[in-house]
């Protein structure tokens, strides 16, 4: 059967390189008038976000013009965000922005392409440490070349979960957040990290560095991309509160296996968020 999205996926490879270049080159200049916000005082957006997506759109949007295009900093325009059955690429620019202005050094570049809602592959470029990861859906996922595959630990008490605080700082929202947290390092775990990108926090759920990772907020832009290296990892993919992963739903569980990822699950004090595709 003719692979028809292979050179579509060396091409979302060489626009997340040349992409992640100019976040690479612009990353420690950026002055904190520069530094913009959205949906709260946290949720930073600079001119390079906005540039570096127009970049990575116009260069997709050249080979492929009737295609759809999800991207975070489009969206935050006022464009809509709703994922059709048709190809659809998922761009988040920057995932890590707070990374990024404060040269923390997990900043991602995610390209993601979708068609009838399944992730065919996904490109996530970790610029500050130049780590290409991908993967083609039934192919498997790599980081620059070399094969992923998730953690063996089946024994959540020698695991290391990945979150995120988020950007949501209302104050019944951060009671969960930390409700959840207390819960999850009780456990005990071996311990919590947080890479400040929900992109690079999956891929290392992909590469065995965490067994698992969690978080509500999110948008579909962040894990789109990501959410294909860690299953063709071998790792698991679900809503936090057991059922399938929904893309648009702003809420995400990756993990190693079902057995730790069902195990998160009794411990996550779950909420709702306004979902991506909620236009009213
Ligand atoms: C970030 C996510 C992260 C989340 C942050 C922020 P951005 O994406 O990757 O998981 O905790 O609040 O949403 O905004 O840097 O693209």
């Amino acid at each position: 059967m003719e692979d028809i999205w292979q050179s579509a996926m060396d091409h979302a490879v060489a626009v997340a390189r040349k992409a992640g270049q100019v976040v690479r080159d612009a990353a420690g200049g950026v002055h904190e008038a520069a530094v913009m916000v959205k949906s709260s005082p946290i949720d930073l957006v600079t001119q390079t976000d906005q540039k570096v997506e127009k970049l990575i759109i116009r260069a997709l949007k050249d080979k492929f013009p009737t295609h759809c295009f999800i991207g975070e900093e489009s969206v935050a325009a006022g464009e809509v965000c709703v994922l059709t059955d048709g190809p659809t690429w998922i761009i988040d620019p920057i995932d890590g922005t707070t990374n990024f202005v404060h040269t923390f050094p997990f900043v991602a570049v995610c390209i993601g392409f979708a068609v009838d809602k399944q992730v065919e592959f996904g490109v996530v470029y970790s610029c500050l440490r130049d780590e290409m990861y991908t993967a083609r859906r039934g192919k498997g996922a790599f980081c620059d070349g070399r094969p992923l595959h998730v953690s063996r630990q089946q024994d959540i008490r020698q695991a290391v979960i990945a979150t995120e605080f988020g950007s949501n700082r209302d104050p019944q929202a951060l009671d969960k957040i930390f409700s959840s947290l207390k819960r999850v390092v009780s456990i005990p775990v071996h311990g919590v990290r947080s890479a400040g990108s929900a992109a690079i926090n999956m891929c290392l759920v992909a590469s065995g560095c965490v067994e698992a990772y969690y978080e509500i907020g999110i948008h579909v832009w962040d894990v789109a991309a990501s959410s294909l290296i860690v299953s063709e990892a071998g790792g698991v993919l679900m809503d936090v509160e057991g059922g399938p992963l929904d893309l648009m739903s702003r809420r995400v569980l990756a993990a190693n296996s079902r057995s730790v990822a069902e195990r998160l699950v009794k411990e996550i004090d779950a909420f709702s968020v306004r979902r991506d595709d909620d236009a009213s």
